[in-house]
C-alpha cells in the first residue's frame, strides 16, 4: 500500500481549477490511500457534506479517510479516524469518545512533543514541518531532514513527514526513516493531481527499492 497521504486544501485545489472530490478522485485513481479532510473556514454543514462525498470516494477505493480536528465531524460520517494537533482535543478523549478502532494521528513539531506523546493512544505521527512551505503559516519551526531523523529514531509509531514536500525533495524522506510522506500543494495544487500522485508514488517506490536498509 502506498504511504503517500494526502491533505485537503480546497482553497489550494480552487486555484488550480479543482473541486476537492475531483482531486481525491484522481488521488485515489493514482494510489494514494491515506486522505485526510483538513478545512478551516468551512461551516459545519458544508465540511459535513464535504466528508461524505469524500467518503464516497475513499470508500470505493479503500483508501482512509481521515478528518482533520474536527471529532463531531468524524463520528458523523464514520470516517476512518481523526487528526489532531498540539491545540486540539487531547488523544485520551479522542480515543473514548471515537472508540478502539478508529486512527488517531498525532501531530508534533520536535521531541519535547514526541516525549510528551510517548504514552498517548494514538496510531501514527504526523512530524512537521520538514522544509519551507507557503501551505500553513503557524509552522513553530523547521526540522530539515536532520530534525526528522531525530523525531524518527525515537518512535516505534508510524511516521508521516510533511511541509514543504514535493517532488524534488521526495526521495529524501526515505533516509530519515520516516514511513511515509504527507502533502497538500504537491497534489491539490497540480494542474493534474493523478499525474501529480502517480510521480510522487514512483519516487517514493523507487528510493525504496534503492535504499540499502
Ligand atoms: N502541517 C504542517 S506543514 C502543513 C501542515 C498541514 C502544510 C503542508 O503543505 P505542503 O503544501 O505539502 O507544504
Ligand atoms: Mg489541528
Amino acid at each position: 500500500m502506498s504511504q503517500l497521504y494526502l491533505v485537503t486544501d480546497s482553497a489550494i485545489a480552487q486555484q488550480a481549477g479543482h473541486t476537492l472530490a475531483y482531486v481525491v478522485e484522481e488521488a485515489c485513481r493514482a494510489g494514494v490511500r491515506w486522505v485526510q479532510l483538513r478545512e478551516k473556514e468551512l461551516s459545519t454543514r458544508a465540511f459535513l457534506d464535504l466528508g461524505l462525498d469524500l467518503k464516497r470516494i475513499t470508500q470505493a477505493y479503500g483508501a482512509q479517510l481521515i478528518i482533520n480536528d474536527r471529532v463531531d465531524i468524524a463520528m458523523a460520517i464514520d470516517a476512518d479516524g481523526v487528526h489532531v494537533g498540539q491545540d486540539d482535543m487531547p488523544c485520551a478523549l479522542v480515543r473514548s469518545l471515537i472508540g478502539p478502532d478508529k486512527i488517531i494521528g498525532l501531530s508534533i513539531n520536535n521531541l519535547t512533543e514526541l516525549e510528551a506523546a510517548r504514552d498517548a493512544d494514538v496510531d501514527y505521527l504526523g512530524i512537521a514541518t520538514i522544509f519551507p512551505t507557503g501551505t500553513k503559516q503557524d509552522t513553530s519551526s523547521l526540522l530539515g531532514l536532520a530534525g526528522l531523523r531525530a523525531i524518527c529514531q525515537q518512535t516505534s509509531l508510524p511516521t508521516f513527514a510533511i511541509g514543504g514536500i514535493n517532488a524534488t525533495n521526495i526521495q529524501s524522506i526515505r533516509q530519515t526513516g520516516a514511513l511515509g510522506t504527507a502533502v497538500v500543494s504537491a497534489i491539490c495544487g497540480q494542474p493534474s493531481p493523478y499525474e501529480a500522485s502517480r510521480e510522487l508514488i514512483r519516487l517514493m517506490d523507487d528510493a525504496q527499492v534503492g535504499s540499502v536498509s
